[in-house]
């Protein structure tokens, strides 16, 4: 409990005075002040025997630091309450060099919450790029190139293992050449490799068999190729015009368990300023 130093106390009509002028002057600021911060910065240049016996009762230099210790720590948690609840932004993931073309060496995109974009490259003389995309719920998922992209592009979705789940090659919308696939051949929620190639770049298995066939264009299909039961180990044959593309998603997150940036931390910092 905090007891203020009875030498300390003001001095009363007709009492003894026992005070150093010093400490008197200093002990009448304390009295005559109403708030601890105001009292604070009175005592700074108090005796420090003085600044030891008040440091207990709260208005000292100590309990004036701990009080906006507690005021921040207060504040950041109510700024991370306030972000827990706004609804996630969307995000886009940029191409890191070259994402790969297959299973072992996909890229995965590094953040957390919803993973609304991917921009990257095709580069020239065949290329496929592969990223994992974490599906919650299937009814809702959506991936297209439709806008994204000047180039005939194909879409691809496949599990972890590499086996194909759905494709497209040209939207079945009909915005052109770019492609759309859906969640209406993902089998429940977990993470899927989703990749884009141009045509005519398409995926293989390990006997060198198309996983699915050419044709029809503008279906959105589960694999129907010679090579359907095996998972994807290669691409060919020959790939067509190049450039960048832009994947337009919904309904996806970022794969649990990719490194997370300090955008969240940076926005609770930008919060509190
Ligand atoms: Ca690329
Ligand atoms: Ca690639
Ligand atoms: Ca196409």
């Amino acid at each position: 409990m905090c007891v203020f130093p009875a030498r300390y106390r003001p001095r009363m009509q007709g009492e003894e005075r026992r005070l150093t002028p010093e400490r008197d002057r200093t002990v009448r600021a304390l009295h005559e002040s109403s708030g601890a911060a105001s009292a604070a910065t009175r005592i700074q240049n108090a005796p420090s025997v003085l600044k030891r016996e008040l440091a207990g009762c709260g208005t000292g230099p100590a309990g004036a630091e701990k009080g906006v210790r507690t005021m921040r720590l207060l504040l950041i948690l109510c700024a991370a309450v306030i972000l827990a609840a706004v609804p996630a932004a969307a995000q886009t993931w940029t191409e890191a060099g070259d994402a790969g073309d297959l299973p072992a060496t996909a890229q995965i995109p590094v953040g957390a919450g919803t993973l609304s974009q991917i921009d990257g490259t095709l580069l020239t003389g065949g290329d496929a790029d592969m990223y994992c995309v974490h599906i919650p719920n299937p009814g809702v998922f959506v991936a297209t190139t439709c806008g994204g992209t000047t180039v005939d592009t194909q879409l691809w979705l496949f599990d972890p293992t590499g086996l194909g789940v759905t494709h497209d090659d040209d939207d079945p919308g009909g915005c052109g050449l770019q492609s759309s696939v859906t969640g209406a051949f993902v089998p429940g929620p977990g993470n899927y490799l989703l990749a884009v190639s141009q045509y005519n770049w398409d995926p293989l298995d390990a006997a060198g068999a198309l996983i699915w066939a050419n044709s029809p264009f503008n279906v959105e299909r589960a694999p129907d190729g010679p090579g359907a039961p095996g998972p994807v180990t290669g691409w060919g044959t020959s790939g067509f015009a190049s450039g960048p593309y832009s994947i337009i998603i919904t309904g996806a997150l970022f794969c649990p368990g990719s490194p997370v940036r300090d955008a969240t931390w940076g926005a609770i910092k930008g919060l509190y300023r």
